[in-house]
């Protein structure tokens, strides 16, 4: 395969054959040398003990075999099933932890590196928890908070405090169907315990667990990440950046920071500032020092201080053929365990930060909530000497695309309602007026089975073409903001009439980021307000929308996909689905649980079929909702943009 076909992003091109003439391999070589296992991958292999390996492949006209154990093939796949959501709902639920007991630290005193930056949001967060707040110190209030939200992870009994944030239907149906989680930790434990040989052997109640689980992650463990990252470093609001390699400066000391929890990054981005470091640059020969990210972690800095995206997950070991990155700081998750060995071929340290992502031939420097400030001055004191060793040398191919990011619940409904009448009124009687058909939201990684963007930013292009407006996080974000699809100016050109219309009228992209992987338990609170705020139903499954994910390769991504489905958003995978070996459980997820859930899963590879089963069902629900009459566009003058704003 030729490097164009391995990416649609020219800058990775470039990088690759650079690669190639180097004899450095990366990603999208060993995808090619690696041919997937098929019986792994459609999921009809148990590893589970030591009776097997069990390979439950049936022959032609035959039933598949079971398992040494007993077990069916159903049974097999709807547990490896099951481990896969608990996997991902685990990343994020530590990810939330982690914010949680930084929280702790700062209301307790322990820690003078953060401080609250979202009082407001703390408030909102201590009532939705039964917190007192009146004639209470912030610290008081956060103490509280913070227990609390730790408590969810321990929990035995009762339902986690987020679930009353769904729409009140969608909260009876969870109660009836009795998969409303406990507490997060046990509802994995348990996932485990029910995946163990001899335990749980019904697929529908392996996969009905999958679902709670799910809902731990996308109402609890990312929802609980989400409010107190924001509580801790500040709610987002709209802030223009620039993504793609040419954000890394050969004139300067270049720092990625890469991986997912954002509380070092965070003080990387404030010691950098520091003058004694600046200086310390400077005698070395740098212009100065930049910060620039790669996948989650990228994001939430981007999010919250426009600090620039050098790309997506495909790009982490491209950055690095550069030659330009001083440091690379990596925390956990999506982080390739080639990054030492590409850097030692080019330029640059890779330096590990959590005592549970250590990578060897990495620097390792050990970072926590105590120390957080000081580990971030240390290690851009190692990427300044990294940068006095470079010399000259390297290449950064010149590609940078201005983008705006920073679209938060709360920034949405500003932007739409003004700051006195934030609300969700001005998209509703959009989409029931038709200007706006529906709402997408487009998530998940890049993987190179897959040419890098290619399916993400053709399945965006034909969404907002149709009118439908999408909300990203996570890597498909970055491939659609290198795109060009959350610029504002360059964006309306591929945007229909009706979608134009209204995002000119409210100065947004049709396609608005709204940040990490965590980041989508904004969409869920989005979705619901857009319910709450009346018109269109009383449910999520309700609502005109759809869920996708293009190009995804991570365990997370399913454990994302399950809580939008079992929330009620019809939500279309790509790549493959690793269910497919096994009719029974696929037809659950992909028919069944629309009966119980009224929403379900779908696996489309190809974008435009899958922009047409998303598009579809937007149109569906539209009929069902009795707004489905085409209404004839109407060109916005100045009255009707004031009249827009004013409602
Ligand atoms: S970083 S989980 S590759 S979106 Fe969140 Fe990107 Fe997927 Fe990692």
């Amino acid at each position: 395969m030729s490097q164009s076909n391995y990416s649609a992003d020219p800058a990775v091109v470039e990088m690759l054959e650079r690669a190639k003439k180097d004899g450095v391999m990366t990603a999208f070589d060993r995808a090619e040398a690696m041919r997937p296992c098929p019986i792994g991958r459609d999921g009809i292999c148990c590893k589970l003990c030591a009776m097997g390996p069990c390979r439950l492949v049936a022959r032609k006209g035959e039933e598949p075999p079971r398992g040494v154990c007993g077990a069916t093939q159903d049974t097999v796949v709807a547990r490896n099933y099951l481990r896969i959501v608990a996997a991902g709902c685990a990343a994020h639920a530590d990810h939330g932890r982690a914010a949680a007991r930084l929280l702790l630290a700062v209301a307790n005193g322990e820690t003078r590196d953060y401080q609250i930056k979202d009082e407001m949001k703390l408030v909102k967060l201590a009532m939705d928890f039964g917190v007192e707040i009146s004639g209470r110190n912030i610290e008081d209030i956060a103490r509280d908070v913070a227990k609390i939200a730790l408590e969810e992870y321990g929990k035995q009994e009762g339902e986690l405090l987020f679930i009353k944030r769904a729409p009140l239907r969608r909260q009876q149906l969870w109660r009836e169907l009795g998969v409303v989680p406990r507490g997060i930790d046990r509802e994995i434990t348990e996932a485990l315990h029910r995946t163990h040989m001899g335990t749980d052997q019904d697929y529908e109640n392996l996969l009905l667990h999958a679902v709670r689980v799910a809902l731990a992650d996308g109402w609890g463990g990312s929802m609980l990440a989400t409010e107190i990252q924001d509580v801790l470093f500040g709610t987002p609001y709209p802030t223009v950046s620039q993504v793609n390699l040419g954000v890394l400066k050969p004139d300067h000391v270049n720092i990625i920071v890469h991986g997912h929890e954002p509380l070092l990054s965070e003080m990387v981005v404030l010691a950098s500032r520091e003058q004694r470091l600046v200086e310390l640059a400077r005698s070395k020969g740098a212009k100065g020092i930049n910060i620039a990210g790669i996948c989650c972690t990228a994001n939430e800095v981007l999010m919250r201080h426009g600090i620039p995206l050098a790309g997506n997950f495909l790009q982490q070991e491209v950055a690095l053929l550069t030659g330009v990155v001083d440091a690379m700081v990596v925390d956990v998750q999506c982080v390739m365990q080639s990054l030492p060995e590409i850097a030692e071929c080019y330029h640059g340290r890779i330096i590990t930060t959590s005592p549970k992502a250590k990578i060897s031939g990495a620097t390792h420097i050990e970072f926590n909530e105590h120390n957080a400030l000081e580990s971030a001055r240390k290690l851009i004191e190692i990427a300044i000497e990294e940068f006095a060793k470079r010399g000259g040398n390297g290449y950064v191919p010149n590609y940078a695309v201005d983008f705006v990011a920073g679209f938060s619940h709360e920034t949405i409904t500003y932007l739409l309602g003004g700051l006195f009448r934030a609300s969700y009124r001005p998209l509703n009687d959009n989409i029931i007026n038709g200007r706006i058909r529906g709402v997408a939201g487009v998530v998940g990684c890049n993987n190179p089975r897959v040419t890098q963007d290619s399916a993400i930013v053709t399945l965006v292009k034909e969404l907002i073409k149709n009118d439908v407006l999408v909300l990203e996080t996570g890597c498909a974000a970055m491939a659609c903001a290198k795109a060009g699809l959350m610029n504002p100016d360059e964006a309306l050109r591929y945007a229909g009439d009706g979608l134009g219309e209204v995002c000119e009228a409210v100065g947004i992209p049709p396609v608005l980021h709204m940040g990490s992987c965590v980041d989508n338990s904004r969409i869920l609170i989005a979705a619901t307000a857009m319910v709450k705020e009346g018109g269109l139903g009383d449910d999520i499954s309700d609502l005109p929308a759809a869920g996708a994910a293009p190009e995804w390769m991570s365990e997370k991504a399913i454990a994302i996909g399950m809580y939008f489905v079992a929330s009620g958003v019809f939500t279309v995978f790509g790549v493959h689905y690793p269910t497919l070996g096994n009719e029974t459980v696929s037809n659950w997820l992909f028919s069944d649980m629309e009966k119980l859930f009224k929403a379900k899963w779908a696996f489309e590879p190809d974008p435009e079929e899958m922009a047409k089963l998303m598009i579809k069902h937007i149109d569906e629900r539209r009929k069902a909702l009795g707004i489905d009459k085409a209404r004839e566009r109407i060109l916005f003058d100045m009255a009707m943009r004031r009249q827009l704003e004013a409602v």
